[in-house]
């Protein structure tokens, strides 16, 4: 049976839709979620963004686990042979950071553009990601520094704007957002944890204990520090609850009320610096 069910509907114009936008741009930047880098990446953008350069934020590092965030950043940087940046985005230098990057990865589009004795234009460049993983919080970072809006392009639909975030850099002001189909519910199961999936389309009951579960086999010291269990103590979401006094009439534990602050407090990062996958778990090379 499957716990977390997926609106797979306009799976095919989305991608459309995403493609006609990536190529108008030169830079493709995807945003990843650090605490589950894995199932927050798109494995094929290979064959939305064809040989344009890619740079990976490898987002929320402030709430994953320090030790892991290099680890995957290095692993991942292979396996999809690209640039990626671990970002905090309140780090206000993560920002100066990333518009560096960015201009690094167009000189190749400059050197051809002269070669062919045309004039240097602004580098374009857009946001794409999976939803939740801070795409807007991306755009609007960089925005702060923009000047002026440069007005729509043609090809560009209208609600779209170009904006200029310095001299060498424009930025499309909307992020595309990555169609999340799948049938791995694993990874859907991961993806609801972080609050990359609408919360129609899953039980936080189901949810929340099956984060638990992994969080006992990865963080269980941590688990028993924050709530205050002992090393052979069952920890659940009712053992949680009642630990807690979230209890209804009758002395039961309030399963509902229970998973869904469980869940807010580990998205948090309150509970500890957590990363719900480890590179072993995947076939990377
Ligand atoms: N802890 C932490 N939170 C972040 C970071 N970046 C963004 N967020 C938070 O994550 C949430 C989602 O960020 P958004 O920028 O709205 O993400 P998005 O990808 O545009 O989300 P959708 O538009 O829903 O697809 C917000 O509450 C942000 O404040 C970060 O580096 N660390
Ligand atoms: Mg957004």
């Amino acid at each position: 049976m499957s716990h977390i069910h997926w609106y797979p509907g306009h799976i095919a114009k989305a991608q459309k839709q995403l493609k006609e936008k990536l190529n108008l741009v030169d830079v493709i930047i995807e945003v990843i979620d650090a605490r589950i880098p894995y199932s927050s990446w798109y494995k094929t953008t290979d064959e939305l963004c064809g040989a344009k350069p890619r740079l990976i934020l490898m987002n929320k590092s402030d709430v994953s686990d320090p030790e892991l965030n290099k680890q995957w950043a290095n692993a991942i940087s292979k396996k999809a042979n690209c640039d990626i940046l671990i970002t905090n985005l309140s780090n206000k230098n993560d920002i100066n950071i990333i518009i560096s990057k960015i201009i690094k990865l167009s000189q190749d589009m400059l050197e051809k553009r002269a070669q062919k004795g045309l004039l240097p234009r602004p580098t374009r460049t857009m946001v794409i990601g999976m939803p939740n993983v801070g795409k807007s919080s991306t755009i609007n970072r960089l925005v702060k520094r923009a000047k002026t809006k440069t007005g729509a392009k043609a090809g560009v639909t209208r609600q779209q704007q170009w904006v200029r975030i310095n001299d060498k850099i424009e930025l499309l002001d909307t992020p595309g957002i990555i169609p999340t189909v799948q049938d791995d519910q694993f990874q859907a199961l991961k993806l609801a944890c972080v609050n990359s999936i609408g919360e129609n389309a899953y039980d936080s009951e189901y949810v929340a204990s099956e984060l638990l579960k992994i969080l006992n086999k990865k963080y269980r010291i941590n688990l028993e520090q924050y709530y205050g269990f002992k090393k052979d103590d069952n920890i659940t979401v009712e053992s949680i609850a009642i630990k807690k006094g979230w209890i209804l009439k009758g002395a039961q534990a309030d399963i509902k009320r229970a998973s869904q602050i469980i869940l807010s407090t580990f998205r948090e990062g309150k509970i500890g610096k957590f990363t719900l996958e480890n590179i072993e778990e995947y076939d990377l090379v």
